[in-house]
């Protein structure tokens, strides 16, 4: 441990055999300090929020993934797919709210290709021609792309070209391939991830990325992942954010496992903050880990809370999460985060801060 708290004070980059003995570690004040020394020299005192909402447009999917409580396949009860103009009413009730980002994500639909998804960016544009839209994992676009017999790149340019900003960070449940056979063995493997990812940042479409834990992974395979996602962004510099996603065990065919401790996520992000040294942001996606832990994440070197949400994520709720339905005003958002001692700030999608009149009106009233 000695000469790993060396390093990260000499700004060193951690090997994995250090990352692995951190997560050995059960020292959480001491991960809590050393995470917190390096997200003050990416971030300093402040901390992240947006007003965005999701959209789910369907949860019909082709695939099986063992940890999945959304997914439904086409006709079964439960299942559900809205229509363009179902969408577009979705997209308008936010005309006159400030939201500045939509996030779309949904099941693999055995139908659908590119076009259908360049129509789908347009019929939110032409309601909120200013949102950021950051849509589909890797996981749907490695479909659709094939449906559509396009490359990586070319069906990239054509969803860019209709509108897509960025695309979110999930589908890279863990790249392992022997733990990926056993939860998510028939979708999109870890290159095919990596390599769209990779193709998107070369057209400067920026990204995020996820790791799903708590699952039938091994810390080994915690680091394996993130070691491939750092050795990306070397290259590439298009990831903004990692989002450590944690299995929630509720309604699924791992419902058998237990759900990890709040100190085992604590340590997770920490780890994750002091291995990840060229990743700016790290976020705690409060939906999921709850509003709690995402305030004691602050404390492990979490910088973002993602956003408002506005109750319109069902991935979570449907596998056992506390908030079934989320949603926060920036309000409760700018308290969550100045109660824990840092510096509430309301960001774009590319975490450039917004300074609105509600947001100077809601930070003067918390500080
Ligand atoms: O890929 C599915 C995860 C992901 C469960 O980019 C589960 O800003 C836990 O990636 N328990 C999709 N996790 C959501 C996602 C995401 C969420 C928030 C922000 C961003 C971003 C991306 O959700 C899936 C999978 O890893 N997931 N089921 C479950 N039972
Ligand atoms: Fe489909 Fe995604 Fe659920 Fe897997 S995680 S079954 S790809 S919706």
């Amino acid at each position: 441990m000695k000469s790993i708290i060396e390093k990260i004070h000499a700004a060193e980059r951690l090997s994995a055999e250090d990352a692995l003995t951190l997560y050995k570690s059960d020292d959480l004040p001491a991960l809590s300090e050393l995470a917190t020394l390096v997200r003050k020299k990416f971030n300093g005192t402040h901390a992240f929020f947006n007003r965005n909402f999701h959209l789910e447009p369907t949860n019909i999917c082709i695939f099986e993934c063992d940890f999945c409580s959304f997914s439904r396949k086409l006709g079964e009860e439960g299942s559900w797919g809205y229509s363009f103009d179902e969408i577009k009413k979705i997209a308008a009730n936010y005309k006159d709210k400030p939201v500045t980002e939509v996030h779309i994500v949904g099941g693999v639909h055995p139908k659908r290709g590119v076009d259908y998804y360049c129509e789908l960016i347009k019929v939110i544009k032409e309601e909120l021609p200013e949102i950021h839209i950051k849509a589909f994992t890797a996981v749907e676009l490695e479909v659709m792309f094939a449906r559509s017999k396009m490359s990586h790149s070319e069906g990239l340019k054509a969803l860019k070209f209709a509108g897509l900003d960025s695309l979110p960070g999930g589908g890279a449940e863990i790249f392992d391939s022997e733990i990926r056979s056993k939860i998510c063995k028939t979708k999109a493997t870890a290159e095919t991830w990596l390599c769209i990812h990779e193709a998107a940042h070369k057209l400067g479409v920026s990204s995020n990325c996820t790791m799903l834990y708590g699952h039938l992974e091994k810390y080994e395979h915690r680091v394996d992942h993130m070691s491939r996602l750092r050795e990306l962004q070397d290259r590439t510099n298009g990831f903004n954010t990692f989002i450590p996603l944690k299995y929630r065990h509720e309604n699924n065919s791992l419902s058998y496992l237990p759900e990890i401790s709040e100190e085992e996520d604590l340590k997770n992000y920490a780890v994750a903050r002091l291995f990840l040294d060229n990743i700016p942001h790290l976020k705690a996606y409060w939906p999921m880990i709850g509003r709690s832990t995402a305030q004691k994440s602050l404390a492990f070197g979490v910088d973002d809370m993602d956003g408002t949400i506005d109750d319109s994520t069902k991935i979570y709720s449907m596998a056992g999460a506390e908030d079934q339905n989320p949603s926060m005003s920036t309000n409760e958002l700018c308290k969550l985060i100045s109660n824990a001692g840092y510096v509430p700030i309301e960001r774009d999608s590319l975490y450039r801060p917004i300074i609105s009149q509600s947001t100077t009106t809601t930070l003067s009233s918390n500080l």
